[in-house]
């Protein structure tokens, strides 16, 4: 049993996770479009993670005997100039995540709510990953600035990313 209060904050956060998984389907896009097949490969594997952690929130809370609440999804943009934009509003999105985590953290510890303290355990590791991945993608990039020679081979570097079910997730798309 979590309160009322933790379950509106949790159902809020899983509506992000869905609206980042929105957002990295349509950074896919628009890497495809840029003829960066690796990069849109990379953002669509990004996008199926996403899908893996909503479904980690809603699983949570139908467990709590939460009725979850589907929020309406907000357009996101599909204006990019350049690899480099893609990777500095991933990290930028990322960073956002990490503070909405950590304040849904703070939130449990203050309710003595042990169970969400330990859900919430796997995302707090999960945002260094995701945070550490965006910052070495970026420096990469920085370093090979608009030589396209180096773009690409960072391109065939996103290429290899592949996507791995985190063992006892819920199936997402
Ligand atoms: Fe779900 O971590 Fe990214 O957004």
């Amino acid at each position: 049993m979590i309160s009322g209060k933790m379950s509106e904050s949790l159902n809020k956060h899983m509506n992000f996770e869905l609206q980042s998984a929105h957002l990295y389907l349509s950074m896919s896009s628009s890497a495809n479009e840029m003829g960066l097949k690796g990069a849109a490969n990379w953002f669509m594997v990004q996008y199926r993670e996403e899908m893996i952690h909503f479904m980690k929130f809603y699983t949570y809370l139908v467990d709590q005997g939460t009725n979850i609440t589907l929020l309406a999804s907000k357009a996101v943009p599909n204006n990019y100039k350049s690899l480099l934009e893609l990777m500095q509003k991933t990290l930028a999105h990322e960073q956002v995540i990490t503070s909405c985590i950590n304040e849904l953290s703070e939130q449990a510890v203050k309710e003595k709510d042990h169970a969400t303290q330990i859900f919430l355990q796997w995302f707090v590791t999960e945002q260094i990953e995701e945070e550490n991945n965006d910052r070495d993608l970026l420096a990469k990039l920085k370093l090979v600035g608009d030589n396209g020679h180096g773009i690409l081979m960072i391109d065939a570097e996103m290429a290899q990313r592949v996507f791995i079910v985190p063992p006892g997730s819920p199936l997402a798309v």
